[in-house]
């Protein structure tokens, strides 16, 4: 069969101003371009669970409105399997629909058709609910067999000892300036907003360290010098797993960026070891800096137990030449437009090197959409397009949602601002500089 991997590329946000702040901040020019320009893992992971004797390829179709991209598709194909993130679903549904149309089977999964599967179903010939690898062979032998059923779901946890090599070869390598590994999924904070791979299988799992570098190693067949994202939810929720993770990247000579919790700071010698190791940088979520993080966590409230040492922990982990991109949630249930104040004295005074600011956002299918559609909170509840962590579709409880959006716009302009970031990036050298200076004066 010919089957083609289909992946709506690029980032979004659909306020015209959140927009404009977004794209034309110095901070977030150089990010959004970064970030633009990432893989679908998801795909190419299951195109290397397919067998040899299919033709296949991975596509991105860069934007399902533009009239020219919608006449010309990609193909001709037997089968599309098109990957889904909330907020460009009703993309990936006019693109199935135009497939499905032509007589192609349309095959659709991913993070969004797990959590809202019967609206998926309506726009495909078969929707896979969950983890795609334990159950796409027996998918393809269906459609090979014409015995396709319209559900699959994968309800056991997929051991990543089996995972397959994802096809990187697939790709043209020029189009990106990093390219994704996981390293594990789930995270073992569950978050109230949080949507990601926690959803497709709450267990957390993480995959053999011998498996990571083999990927590795076939990325640097097709670019010798990679850039890598590890694509997890938490890299060093099992500590262990994290120090030989570390162990055997050092020898590998990569630089690296990863997600993971502020606890990093207390383990000294795994800092030692990410630095050693190429960690550029790491994204935590802060959230707030405040006693606001209450309730934001639904175990145990841990997450909020961690601010009073939030200034001491990013120092100690920049001080190992890694970079902390601070993440924090706006419109938190306790925010007011003073709590905006606090959160730019906090992000003035951090030394943060990149600074990530978020709207709270209820995806569909997590604990904040349930308790806030309960509350009567949400604006347009299906207006998944608007899930992106940048447009507000809720009521806050303690301001306007015009308060909320006016003040995130003017945090954002602080924040982003030419000078700010100029002045957070010499920070951090400065402190770089120092530190040799001292290494060598003792
Ligand atoms: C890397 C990444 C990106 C990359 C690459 C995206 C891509 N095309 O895959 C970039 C930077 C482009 C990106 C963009 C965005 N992202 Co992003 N991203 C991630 C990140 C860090 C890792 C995702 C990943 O690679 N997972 C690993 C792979 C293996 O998992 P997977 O894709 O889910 O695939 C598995 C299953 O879902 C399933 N599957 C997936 N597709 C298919 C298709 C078929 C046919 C089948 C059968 C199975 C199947 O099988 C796979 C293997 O089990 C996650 C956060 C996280 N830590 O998980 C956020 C995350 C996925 N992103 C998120 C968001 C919000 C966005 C943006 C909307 C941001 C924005 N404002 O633009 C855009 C939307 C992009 C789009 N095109 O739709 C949210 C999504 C929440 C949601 N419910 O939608 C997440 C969870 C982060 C968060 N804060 O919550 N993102």
């Amino acid at each position: 069969m010919k089957i083609g991997f289909l992946a709506l590329s690029g980032v979004r946000v659909m306020d015209a101003e959140l927009l404009k702040i977004g794209v034309n901040l110095p901070g977030f020019v150089e990010r959004s371009k970064v970030i633009a320009s990432l893989p679908s893992l998801g795909l190419l992971t299951l195109a290397g669970l397919t067998p040899a004797n299919h033709d296949i390829s991975y596509v991105e179709v860069p934007d399902i409105n533009d009239p020219a991209i919608i006449a010309n598709l990609p193909g001709p194909f037997d089968v599309v399997a098109i990957s889904s993130f909330t907020a460009m679903i009703k993309d990936a549904y006019v693109l199935a629909d135009r497939y499905r149309a032509a007589g192609t089977c349309v095959i659709l999964g991913g993070l969004h058709v797990t959590l809202c599967p019967d609206e998926a179903a309506l726009h495909a010939d078969a929707i896979v609910i969950g983890e795609g690898e334990p159950v796409w062979p027996a998918l393809l032998r269906d459609l090979e067999t014409r015995t396709i059923k319209p559900r699959y779901q994968s309800l056991q946890p997929y051991d990543l000892a089996d995972a397959p090599m994802p096809r990187f070869d697939l790709l043209d390598v020029n189009r990106y300036n990093r390219l994704t590994i996981q390293t594990s999924r789930g995270c073992p904070w569950n978050c109230e907003p949080r949507a990601p791979s926690i959803r497709l299988n709450p267990k957390y799992r993480t995959k053999p360290v011998a498996k990571v570098i083999a990927e590795l190693h076939r990325i640097k067949e097709i670019w010798p010098t990679p850039f890598i994202e590890f694509a997890d939810d938490n890299t060093f929720a099992d500590r262990r797993h994290g120090h030989t993770l570390m162990d055997a990247l050092i020898a590998e000579k990569v630089r690296w960026f990863t997600e993971t919790d502020i606890s990093v700071a207390q383990d000294e010698v795994l800092l030692q070891k990410m630095e050693k190791a190429g960690c550029a940088q790491v994204l935590i979520g802060l959230e707030d800096p405040g006693s606001a993080t209450e309730g934001i966590e639904l175990k145990g409230n841990w997450k909020a137990h961690q601010h009073t040492h939030y200034l001491e922990s990013i120092r100690r982990i920049q001080d190992h030449g890694i970079t902390v991109n601070g993440c924090f949630v706006l419109g938190l249930d306790q925010h007011t437009p003073e709590s905006f104040d606090r959160i730019w004295d906090f992000i003035n005074t951090s030394q943060l090197y990149e600074v990530q600011l978020t709207v709270l956002t209820p995806f569909p299918g997590t604990p904040l959409y349930t308790r806030l559609a309960h509350e009567g909170r949400l604006i347009e509840p299906t207006a998944w397009e608007k899930r992106t962590l940048f447009d507000i579709t809720f009521q806050p409880r303690s301001m306007t949602a015009e308060a909320l959006r006016q003040s995130m716009i003017d945090l954002a302009g602080k924040v982003y601002s030419a000078d700010f970031t100029e002045h957070r990036r010499r920070q951090f050298v400065r402190r770089k500089i120092e530190l040799r200076n001292n290494t060598h004066a003792a």
